[in-house]
């Protein structure tokens, strides 16, 4: 500890003390959505956040790591944390009664809500992506996306096969030494950190920009033999820049919500390019690249597949995977440009 006492100490302010602007809870409790059904979806996603964050942080503890010994939908094998975390989504959007289509990483089939629980949004999530790191205590985050139902649709899976473009929120929460739950609703990007004292996601990143270009690629670069050549160009024109350009910081977690959250803050491209392994790319469209294209563009910034915008890209799977660069503009606007000039498959 420095020693210096903070000038503003949240952790001993009551909420009374905090604007309502400050607090989460707060500014959706005055939400100016007509019905207030979005104000209260929102609600019961910060909720699950919240109980999503206790049992992260308790994981080395009451021993949830460790292989629950199911495998997904991925066919990857489950940690009991994923199980815990997705079971937590689920209960708590159909609890809240605002969903109609419940579309989960961990399940291969979409949840439709039965008429009584009923409401008319739809929540695309991955309860806790970049599981594989929890074991390392890597930060690891919940990622979400939600659909207004359509009009006179009852909830059908045709609510969620629909552009990233016709989202009306998306976020993410980071769980690591604290919890940061980033959020848009369409106009801008906010970051709170839950203050656990209060239970509270207090703003502390109020309309995050992403600056227009940055100094840091975050690549898998573990891929490159099967990079095809636009983006070995790209990533050629940054590591071995012509001078007087000094060369970028690689930067790389393997976890998307950190390395997104990163990427917003300090600018910079983070990518995970279809190759030639992998044809449609590693990350989910619906529940990853969506949510994630969407902060960014709100943020200021760009997320392409090098060819398409992601927001623009009519899914015909749940689960199907795409192609993601997404980051500072001009950092992107560099990629596109590469994908305009080298021949895809030379
Ligand atoms: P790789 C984590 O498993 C994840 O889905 C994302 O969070 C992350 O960006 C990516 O996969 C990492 O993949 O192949 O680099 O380990």
């Amino acid at each position: 500890a420095s020693g210096k006492t903070p000038s503003v100490d949240l952790i001993t302010l009551t909420r009374s003390g905090l604007p309502a602007s400050h607090v989460l809870s707060d500014q959706l409790r005055l939400g100016s959505t007509a019905t207030g059904d979005l104000t209260l979806l929102l609600t019961a996603i910060q909720v699950t956040s919240k109980f999503i964050a206790t049992n992260v942080r308790k994981a080395r503890l009451i021993n949830l790591v460790g292989l629950a010994g199911e495998t997904n939908v991925q066919g990857e094998e489950q940690k009991k944390l994923d199980v815990l975390s997705n079971d937590i989504m689920v209960n708590a959007l159909r609890a809240s009664g605002k969903t109609a289509v419940l579309v989960s990483e961990e399940l291969e089939d979409a949840i439709i809500i039965e008429e009584e629980k009923r409401g008319k949004y739809c929540v695309v999530f991955d309860p806790l992506d970049g599981s594989s790191n929890i074991d390392a205590g890597v930060n690891i985050g919940t990622i979400f996306g939600i659909y207004k139902i359509q009009p006179g649709s009852k909830g059908t899976i045709e609510d969620v096969l629909r552009p990233g473009s016709e989202m009306v929120a998306a976020g993410y929460t980071m769980y690591g030494s604290s919890a940061n739950l980033v959020l848009s609703t369409g106009s801008g990007v906010n970051g709170y950190t839950l203050d656990a004292a209060l239970g509270e996601f207090i703003l502390t990143h109020p309309n995050i920009t992403i600056p227009p270009r940055g100094k840091i690629y975050s690549f898998n670069e573990g891929n490159a033999m099967y990079f095809y050549p636009p983006v070995t160009a790209y990533l050629k024109s940054i590591k071995y820049p012509a001078s007087p350009k000094s060369p970028y910081s690689a930067r790389y977690i393997g976890s998307m919500v950190a390395d997104v959250h990163r990427t917003l803050l300090y600018g910079g491209i983070f990518g995970y390019p279809n190759d030639k392994k992998s044809k449609h790319g590693k990350l989910r469209l619906l529940y990853e690249a969506f949510p994630m294209a969407f902060l960014t563009e709100q943020a200021g910034g760009i997320a392409t597949t090098g060819t398409k915008r992601i927001l623009d890209i009519v899914p015909t799977d749940i689960h199907e995977r795409c192609s993601v660069f997404l980051g500072s503009r001009d950092d992107v606007l560099d990629v596109i440009k590469f994908f305009k000039e080298v021949p895809a498959d030379a």
